[in-house]
């Protein structure tokens, strides 16, 4: 009886110790605090994207890790963690996940810093707490065992210890949100940005629209690049060795210029999906129906990778996100050639031209693509290029020099070829047939083509 009601009393004992030893370890726990939540997220969220690249097992070690690393910071003295690295002037990662990488990647945005950071500082409070709570726990079990004849203490109520226990961990709790709070108000603050660019997400892929600021107007897909070879299927292996970049590449990479302050607006066009890049520290949901946004701003050239980070369906590991960033000018060089692109998609192969307009159309057409060889005079070159001044296909019926724009043309009379010119658009391959038909001393009968004959010939 005596045995029991003292076991009883003990376990009291043990009861308040564990409520003790929860009460200040809890917000611990959540060792994000209010900004690295949103960072840790990131990483669990990945664990399904790892699994895909590197395998389960990395959770383990990064834990591990993340432990050691708080371990050597605290030994080298915890001041350091107070003042935010500054950046260095080379990235020091490759802009994406790494085999066995035991952290968060290297930072490459001021925000991304910050949370690396508080993340660190974090794991630095969680350790001392942990080691002090630990530490008295195992020291009182150890020296105060019943063995060397100790006997619980009898008292009930402690108003100094429930005072303590309330304030310390509300203390820490502030300790910690105060930092972090200030880096989520800065997270959200997407005013004054150099270039607005909305992201879509889409079963399977994202799609990309410069809104504002240079290069306004660019439009694209991304899709991912990995060839399905090297990803197999269930029960069957891959047949081809898997790249660096497993599923994380894509064919059209967004392209942003370095330090300048990239607004992100998001949306989705099925289900929710999530923008996320480990590096800058953004990471967003992108949901159908509503517009959310998100900025970085690059201090480093290089290529960063994230990826979807919401699951949306059966190919959800299967639409990564590639930021590229380099210098100004090489943007520059950049958004010309997206932008003469777009123009040639733009041109409308159903609109009716007049002679006129395809003929000042044509006249750059020509400039830019055929003056090489056939010469601005339309003379060609003796014995290389064929003359287009006075020639049979160009004065005869327009459904021959049609053919001989769109697939080629070679009669052995010349060692060259003529290229097939296919990739021009239906409306430039219309103009550049009728500035020839009617330029030099060439009057063709069938002196126009439309756009919508280029389309119907290409059938
Ligand atoms: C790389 C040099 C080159 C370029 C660039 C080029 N051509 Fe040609 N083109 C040739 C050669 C060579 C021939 C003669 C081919 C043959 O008959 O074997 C030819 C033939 C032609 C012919 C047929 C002429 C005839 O009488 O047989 C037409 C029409 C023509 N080119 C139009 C164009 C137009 C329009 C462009 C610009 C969009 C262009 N070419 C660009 C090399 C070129
Ligand atoms: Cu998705």
């Amino acid at each position: 009886m005596v045995a029991r009601r003292r076991f009883w009393r003990g376990s009291q004992h043990g009861i308040r110790w564990c409520l003790t030893h929860m009460a200040v370890f809890w917000p611990c726990c959540f060792h994000g605090g209010a900004a690295a939540v949103q960072y840790g997220e990131v990483r669990s969220r990945l664990k399904y994207h790892y699994f895909w690249v590197v395998g389960e097992n990395m959770k383990h070690a990064k834990r591990l890790q993340s432990l050691l690393l708080g371990l050597s910071l605290t030994a080298f003295g915890i001041g350091r963690w107070a003042t935010a690295a500054p950046a260095a002037s080379t990235y020091p990662g490759t802009g994406g996940p790494v085999p066995f990488e035991m952290n968060l990647q290297p930072p490459a945005t001021q925000i991304a810093h910050e949370i690396y950071d508080l993340h660190t500082l974090m794991m630095i409070i969680c350790l001392v707490i942990f080691v002090a709570v630990f530490g008295v726990m195992f020291y009182s079990i150890f020296k105060h065992r019943k063995s060397l004849g100790h006997k619980p203490a009898t008292f009930h109520e402690s108003t100094t210890v429930e005072i303590a226990w309330t304030v310390v961990p509300f203390l820490i709790v502030i300790g910690m949100a105060l930092p972090a709070t200030r880096t989520v108000v800065g997270m959200k603050d997407t005013s004054n940005a150099d270039i607005t660019i909305k992201a879509t997400g889409m079963q399977w892929k994202w799609g990309y629209d410069y809104l504002k600021g240079e290069g306004e107007g660019i439009s694209f897909l991304s899709n991912l690049a990995t060839p399905r070879s090297q990803v197999g299927a269930p029960g069957m292996p891959p047949t081809e060795k898997r790249g660096e970049n497993y599923l994380i590449e894509v064919d059209n990479e967004v392209v942003v210029p370095v330090n300048k302050k990239i607004r992100v607006v998001l949306t989705a066009n099925d289900v929710i999906h999530a923008w996320s890049v480990p590096a800058f520290g953004v990471k967003q949901d992108a949901i159908p129906g509503f517009v959310r946004d998100t900025w970085f701003k690059a201090d480093h050239i290089g290529t960063f990778r994230g990826n979807c980070a919401e699951l949306c369906g059966k190919e959800h590991a299967f639409m990564p996100i590639v930021v590229k960033v380099v210098s100004a000018d090489d943007y520059k060089a950049w958004v010309d050639v997206k932008q003469k692109e777009m123009a040639a998609l733009a041109d409308d192969p159903s609109k009716v031209w007049t002679i006129d307009e395809l003929k000042v159309k044509g006249e750059k057409v020509y400039a830019a693509n055929c003056v090489v060889c056939h010469q601005a005079t339309g003379k060609g070159v003796p014995g290389a290029f064929a003359p287009l001044d006075g020639s049979a296909v160009v004065n005869g019926p327009k459904a021959e020099q049609i053919h001989v724009l769109l697939n080629g043309q070679k009669s052995g009379k010349y060692p060259a070829e003529m290229p097939a010119w296919k990739q021009l658009s239906d409306t430039e391959i219309a103009a550049v047939i009728t500035y020839t038909r009617n330029s030099w001393s060439n009057k063709a009968e069938e002196n126009i083509v439309q756009p919508a004959e280029i389309v119907a010939a290409r059938k």
